[in-house]
């Protein structure tokens, strides 16, 4: 055995060589993987073998570059020099890849002189979701292995391609079972004797097609907003040139990507979301959930429980009313048939999800429920009722969850005898669609039941983000501060419908005033009634919502609220002018103008202020968990990473100055939070705090 570096190997086997890639947990492409291949096929020169197999150990081959080290000084060799290397051997390599082979682990592959793949590969080049472009190669040699517009497609989508697509393409050579290293052996003796066909890919010449190009930029353009997939167009285009003419400008845009902020960002972004499965109580074993309890068959209840069934679990559909659990159900089996028409389930798993759906108006079915959430109406004296019911009925080891958006987890744990089965599962709608779920950990609960918490968000394929609780927890908590700026804009002298542009110019899907309009205005209404005993003195307020909820204008559902809703795009409600016209009246308030650039960084700072202040109270374990909860829960755009990567962005010093400024109209709502105003006076970033 011939060790090259701590990540790769080689062995001859009698006239074969085989090199071993084993760098866990995915095989990643890091310094130590290109530095033992160099070196390998260096060995392979001189070794005598007369071809090699490259395979990798573990549960898949290389996932790709190591996303660690970006932004790091770069340690030689380059992964597009190591590429160029393996291509160059006298001695053909053949790449035999399982589990996922993807970005730079699947540009190795390319540049090895033949690709076997094992039963379940997936291929693909998930670059784009990074902010950048396959840049070792594979925007020149896939091209040469399928043409343009296969390549183009899965560079552009960032979706890995099953092998047997990607044989039909011509991106694998054979596809087969066994264990790597079997099929590795038998792949290079094979190939030594002449049995499966090697060529270098390089040699290869790109077929044109200029359809494909062109079409792809006409849909691109349609989708302005992100610079790494005009580059990948441009870059497969180059395909058609000498492979070194090709190569160099693959690098060229590729840099260009990487200089980006839009690549901090969106790796952020990714490292966050596996962040947040650091915590802990990680270390702890999750309860067994075969049968998930829901209470409650209105949108959440019916969003969750739709959420359980995709996921292949029993659900429990308990409503008081028969009336309303008939429409929960109906609702349920929309759900599905929509999920059977995107081709998330077939027509066979759809009836059996039918199947495991027991839906009831008696709370004793909850009885051998292994967990339940409770997604009933948003008062206090309601979940109270519930879990001083559950306490009695559920079975001992159950965990009682509730979906609570705002209220004390803690004040409804106590009403039972068992608060260390209680937690926050809080999840945002609609349930079967939303990725994020809040994990509000109370000051009692167990650590299994914690665990339990993610083991169910993973089950459900969602990102779950550990929560202490507050009012509003991570995300609702955030959102009461810069909605509330939103509204002072208005008072101020914004219209509604410049605020949405505003922050639909940020790459919001929505603005504020659309989105309250679209969950119902009543649903701000009943959280503000809520909120009037414990609103602090300093905080001003505006009454236009409530006057609109007066009026019975609720938005969406009533046709009328910040807009009209009518058969063609939706207008601005005229009453509105009124409405702000008196309140302002009433305040002494003289109207001023805001540019769309004003409302944009008031709008963010508020965010980031509260998203700072989250984390300074431990609410969220971490900067990048709040970030999380953005992308995931709140229509973030990824490309910004997260309010408190933007934080990083614009730097604690300029966040300070803006708020002070503020601060002068109106001290509550612009006050600076210690961390920030630390942060500012001695450095330090919020990455920093991630560790
Ligand atoms: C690239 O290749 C650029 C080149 O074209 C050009 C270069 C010049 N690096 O997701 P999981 C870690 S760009 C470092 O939970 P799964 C991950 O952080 C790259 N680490 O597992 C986690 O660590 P931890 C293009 C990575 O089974 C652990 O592995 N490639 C990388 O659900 C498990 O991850 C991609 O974008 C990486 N590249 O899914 C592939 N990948 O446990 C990105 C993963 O400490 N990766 N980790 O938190 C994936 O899509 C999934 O991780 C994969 C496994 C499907 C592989």
């Amino acid at each position: 055995m011939e060790r090259f570096s701590e990540a790769v190997t080689g062995e001859m086997v009698g006239e074969v060589a085989l090199i071993c890639i084993d760098n866990p947990p995915v095989n990643a492409a890091g310094h130590e993987v290109r530095k033992g291949l160099t070196a390998a096929v260096s060995w392979l020169a001189g070794s005598g073998a007369k071809a090699a197999g490259l395979w990798c150990a573990g549960r898949t081959f290389t996932a790709g570059a190591d996303v660690r080290e970006f932004g790091k000084t770069p340690q030689p060799p380059s992964l597009p020099e190591v590429c160029n290397t393996l291509e160059a051997s006298a001695v053909p390599i053949v790449a035999v890849m399982h589990g996922t082979a993807l970005g730079g682990g699947f540009e190795l592959a390319l540049a090895c002189h033949a690709r076997i793949g094992l039963s379940g590969l997936r291929v693909g080049f998930p670059e784009v979701n990074l902010g950048i472009l396959p840049g070792a190669g594979g925007t020149q040699r896939g091209p040469r292995l399928a043409g343009i517009a296969p390549v183009l497609d899965m560079a552009l989508s960032g979706k890995p391609m099953p092998a047997e697509e990607a044989l039909k393409h011509g991106l694998i050579d054979e596809l087969t079972r066994g264990e790597p290293r079997e099929v590795a052996l038998d792949a290079a003796r094979r190939a030594a004797a002449g049995d499966l066909k090697t060529r270098r890919t390089g040699e290869l010449e790109t077929p044109a097609d200029t359809d494909a190009i062109n079409a792809a930029q006409v849909k691109l353009a349609k989708k302005p907003g992100l610079n790494a997939p005009p580059r990948i167009v441009e870059a497969v285009a180059a395909s058609t040139r000498p492979i070194t003419e090709g190569l160099a400008e693959e690098r060229r845009l590729f840099m260009e990507c990487y200089d980006d902020p839009q690549r901090a960002a969106l790796v952020h972004a990714f490292l966050a979301e596996r962040a947040v499965a650091k915590y802990p109580e990680a270390g702890a074993k999750p309860r067994a959930v075969k049968r998930v309890g829901v209470i409650g068959a209105g949108t959440m209840g019916q969003g969750i429980a739709t959420s359980c069934l995709l996921a292949g679990l029993d659900v429990t559909l308990v409503e008081v009313k028969e009336e309303a659990l008939g429409r929960g159900e109906a609702a349920i089996a929309k759900n599905l048939d929509g999920a059977m028409e995107r081709g998330k389930m077939t027509a066979a798993a759809r009836a059996e999800a039918e199947a495991a759906l027991d839906a009831t108006t008696d709370m004793e079915a909850l009885a051998d429920a292994d967990l339940i959430i409770e997604a009933a109406f948003e008062k206090m004296e309601v979940k109270r009722e519930i879990f001083t019911a559950l306490d009695r009925i559920a079975k001992p080891g159950a965990v009682l969850a509730t979906n609570t958006s705002y209220l004390d987890v803690n004040e409804i744990a106590a009403v039972t005898s068992r608060p260390e089965d209680v937690i926050g599962l809080h999840f945002f709608s609609p349930a079967h669609i939303m990725r994020l779920l809040e994990i509000v950990v109370a000051d009692r609960t167990a650590p299994e039941v914690v665990a339990t918490g993610f083991a169910l968000a993973k089950r459900l394929g969602k990102i779950g983000v550990r929560a202490g609780v507050c009012d509003g927890f991570i995300g609702n908590r955030i959102l009461g501060n810069y909605a509330r700026a939103a509204e002072h804009l208005v008072l101020d002298g914004a219209a509604p419908s410049q605020v949405d542009r505003a922050v639909r110019g940020l790459g919001m899907a929505m603005g504020p005033f659309e989105m309250a309009d679209l969950a119902g205005l009543d649903i701000g209404y009943f959280n503000r009634r809520r909120r009037d005993p414990i609103r602090p003195p300093e905080e001003r307020y505006s009454k236009v919502a409530d006057r609109l909820v007066e009026a019975g204008t609720l938005g969406r559902k009533t046709g009328k609220g910040y807009y009209v809703y009518g058969e063609s795009k939706p207008v601005p409600n005229p009453d509105l002018d009124g409405i702000v016209a008196d309140e302002r009246a009433l305040s002494g308030i003289a109207p001023r103008e805001f540019s769309d650039h004003d409302i944009r960084d008031r709008y963010l700072t508020a965010m980031i202020a509260e998203a700072a202040r989250v984390v300074e109270d431990g609410i969220a374990q971490r900067p990048s968990d709040v970030d999380a909860v953005f992308l995931n829960g709140y229509g973030f755009p990824r490309h910004l990473g997260g309010p408190l990567h933007q934080a990083d962005v614009i730097g604690a010093a300029e966040l300070v100055r803006r708020m002070e400024e503020w601060s002068a109209e109106d001290p509550w709502q612009w006050r600076v939070p210690a961390i920030l105003r630390r942060m500012a006076d001695e450095g330090g970033t919020f990455a920093q705090l991630n560790g």
